[in-house]
């Protein structure tokens, strides 16, 4: 089981590089976002307690997220391989994950962390918001993901580069030049 997560700040690409990749190697993408997301367009009782938080542009419960992914990684027990979008975001996720991977008898294979400048972030966001209407990409909220990013998120650089697994690849440019770098990363 090949168990990929694309890191990243907000608007780095993950979901775009993520669905690609996915689809090219066959694996189970889970983009924690759409997931939250879902439940919140769906007035489920997840979606009613995180939809605050979300709209705020800050991290919802980790207790919450590790959840949801035991019952993804429960449901999806027999998959080749997963590409991790969006999960984990804190120190706490990201040791939890290594417990739930070791109970499947596996563990983190690489780490791909896109790089992207903090004015191209806004410059993307602020253009999503313009074409999708997401509640979080309105300026004040971005400068909170942002926040958020910095201080609970990016730590996690320097935990993944510890254990040999962290892998830079630059974010910016055609969506399909990144996406080829991505590949000879996971291949090399
Ligand atoms: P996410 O849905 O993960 O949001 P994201 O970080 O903005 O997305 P991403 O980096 O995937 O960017 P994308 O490809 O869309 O999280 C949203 C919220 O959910 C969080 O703020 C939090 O509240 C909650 N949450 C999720 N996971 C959580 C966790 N583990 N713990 C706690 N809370 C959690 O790209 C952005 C834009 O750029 C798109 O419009 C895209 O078209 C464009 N783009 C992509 N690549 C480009 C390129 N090369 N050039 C130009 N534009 C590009």
């Amino acid at each position: 089981m090949f168990n990929l997560i694309l890191f990243g700040p907000p608007g780095a690409g993950k979901g775009t590089q993520a669905i690609k990749i996915a689809g090219k190697y066959g694996w189970v993408h889970v983009s924690t976002g759409d997931i939250l997301r879902s439940e919140v367009s769906q007035g489920t009782p997840l979606g009613l307690k995180v939809k605050a938080v979300m709209e705020a542009g800050i991290l919802v419960s980790d207790e919450l997220l590790i959840e949801i992914m035991e019952s993804v990684f429960r449901k999806n027990n027999t998959a080749g391989g997963f590409v991790l979008d969006g999960f984990p975001r804190t120190l706490n996720q990201a040791k939890e994950l290594d417990r739930m991977l070791v109970k499947l008898g596996t563990i983190v294979s690489l780490v791909l962390s896109l790089d992207v400048d903090e004015e191209e972030l806004v410059k993307r966001l602020l253009k999503r918001a313009q074409e999708q209407g997401r509640k979080d990409d309105t300026e004040e909220v971005i400068k909170n993901r942002l926040v958020q990013y910095h201080q609970h998120t990016k730590p996690l650089i320097e935990y993944y580069e510890s254990e040999n697994l962290l892998k830079n690849v630059m974010g910016v440019g055609s969506i399909d030049d990144i996406f080829t770098s991505l590949c000879e990363s996971i291949i090399s």
